[in-house]
């Protein structure tokens, strides 16, 4: 799939991150820019973050005029991926559920539908009847806790595998003479007179023109030693699977007021995610509470998966910006530092779009317009973006 390769002691482009967006970025640089000779550092193996932690989901029902055009620009990318890559994806399109359970909630979930239709995005609220139809094993009764009022619907959202979307990229980076460095990990970043020179990892020193930082988990760690801050904070995120069960479950179901979502794979695992942990930290152990709430809330909605055993559950680590939109663009403080961070629990879903608008900065200098809302400066400028309300199913 990929071959390994000694640390050569220049490139013209490092990528700092092996997970889905740097590789993303990687395979346009190579594949619509002509750019590879670019090196791809890994602190772990391949997918070991955030692009192999997180719980599959795509979808582009956003809230902001920033937010729904680049995420369903993303959507698009994934529905061409397996033709692209010529590697199965498992790309379901099997359709995404938000319920709301009180007012507030439903008003934002309509807010959501009529920006998305304002903008060519396929969702629309749908009430219990039409619920029921299309989960017939959710629990509708208005005798509960939260009881389901509606639900904003949104056909072409679905699940994918994962680690076949970093598989695919990383084999077709390989292809065109890119370099992946698994196990590679990058302990300083030196800069003279506002530009970074040279990327210090575990293996050796490398002379780097343009640097990316494509890290989760890791964002402000690694830009810290460029000497760039960023308004970021870091909380771990927990999901689990379950055993294997029959067919019950054809849609992605996300209650954001319940703190739970989940979606049965292709064989047959119910995947379930929580909201973040409360707290900061760099820890990807899993923990028994959360596991308990994400028991609890399923089983308000699907009280018939009482007994159900869970065979897995993880962790993964989540930067998160103060307006719940990544962060892309070029430093301000190092004029050949770039950095795709800052996706909170919404990253993986923008894979392909972000590597893409980035490969495109770093080729031509120019931001696409569909990442310019989403650069750094916005924390200077005060254009904060507003998309909790969508983008935080998990908070
Ligand atoms: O944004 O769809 C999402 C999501 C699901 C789980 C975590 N984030």
């Amino acid at each position: 799939m990929w071959r390994p390769h000694r640390l050569h002691s220049n490139y013209d482009v490092v990528i700092i991150g092996a997970g889905a967006h740097g590789l993303a970025a990687a395979y346009y640089l190579g594949k619509k820019h002509g750019i590879r000779n670019v090196a791809l550092l890994e602190k772990s193996y391949l997918g070991a973050g955030a692009s192999g932690r997180n719980t599959a989901i795509l979808r582009s029902n956003y809230r902001t005029p920033e937010g729904i055009p680049f995420y369903d620009a993303s959507l698009q990318l994934y529905r061409q991926m397996s033709q692209e890559l010529e590697w199965n994806v498992l790309f379901s399109r099997c359709g995404h559920l938000s319920l709301g359970h009180s007012d507030s909630s439903v008003t934002g979930l309509r807010v959501r539908a009529e920006n998305n239709q304002l903008l060519g995005v396929n969702s629309r609220m749908i009430y219990p009847e039409e619920i029921g139809r299309l989960v017939p094993g959710i629990n509708l009764s208005r005798d509960t806790r939260y009881p389901i009022l509606a639900a904003l619907y949104h056909p072409p959202g679905g699940i994918i595998r994962h680690d076949a979307v970093v598989w695919g990229y990383a084999r077709a980076c390989d292809r065109m003479g890119i370099e992946i460095h698994p196990f590679t990990e990058v302990t300083g970043i030196e800069v003279a007179n506002g530009k970074a020179t040279n990327v210090i990892t575990n293996r050796g020193r490398i002379g780097a023109g343009t640097i990316l930082n494509s890290t989760a988990g890791w964002a402000t760690t690694i830009s810290k030693m460029a000497g760039v801050p960023l308004p970021i904070v870091t909380h771990p995120l927990q999901a689990c699977v379950s055993e294997p069960l029959k067919p019950f479950l054809d849609c992605v179901i996300v209650s954001a007021t319940l703190h739970v979502y989940l979606s049965q794979t292709d064989k047959g695992e119910l995947v379930m995610g929580a909201e973040i942990d409360p707290y900061q930290s760099y820890s990807m152990k899993s923990t028994l509470p959360t596991l308990e709430q994400i028991a609890i809330y399923t089983l308000e909605l699907f009280p018939q998966l009482h007994g159900v055993r869970v065979l897995r559950q993880w962790a993964g680590i989540c930067d998160m910006t103060p307006d719940f939109a990544p962060i892309m663009g070029r430093a301000q403080e190092v004029s050949n530092f770039y950095m795709d961070v800052g996706w909170g629990t919404y990253g993986f879903k923008a894979s392909p779009i972000a590597g893409k608008c980035m490969a495109e900065l770093i080729a031509t200098g120019k931001p696409p317009s569909l990442i310019e809302p989403f650069t750094p400066a916005r924390f200077h400028t005060g254009q904060l973006l507003g998309e909790k309300g969508a983008a935080a199913v998990s908070h």
